[in-house]
């Protein structure tokens, strides 16, 4: 599965909070096992990722609706093995619940 999300990165590690936090619009492609982030489409058909940023690994990856962040709708939160913390928002609940299920079944 691939296409545009909102970006926030929350966590940089289970105790470290993320230092930069503003949400930023990624163009998101899952593989199995892994998340890669890229500018746009165009960057990801040619393997250019978005800010050199290497792929996520997924392997203990967590992702459930965010429940508890109430400023913005359609939010979903992935927390990494290593206690990385992303939120994604998407365009609506169909959206939200595919990028979900996508990425607990990667
Ligand atoms: C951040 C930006 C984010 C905000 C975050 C700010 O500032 O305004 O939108 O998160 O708040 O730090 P900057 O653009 O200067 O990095 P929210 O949208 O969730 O409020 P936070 O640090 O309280 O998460």
């Amino acid at each position: 599965m691939e296409g545009m999300l909102c970006r926030k990165h929350e966590m940089e590690s289970h105790s470290k909070k993320a230092a930069t936090r503003s949400w930023q619009n990624v163009y998101c492609v899952l593989r199995k096992g892994s998340l890669g982030f890229y500018k746009d489409g165009k960057s990801a058909s040619n393997g250019i990722p978005y800010h050199g940023e290497v792929p996520i690994s997924l392997g203990d990856a967590v992702c459930e609706v965010a429940n508890g962040y109430k400023k913005r709708k359609f939010v979903f939160k992935l927390r990494l093995g290593d206690g990385k913390e992303f939120l994604f928002q998407a365009k609506d609940e169909a959206e939200m619940s595919a990028w979900i299920s996508s990425i607990i079944s990667s």
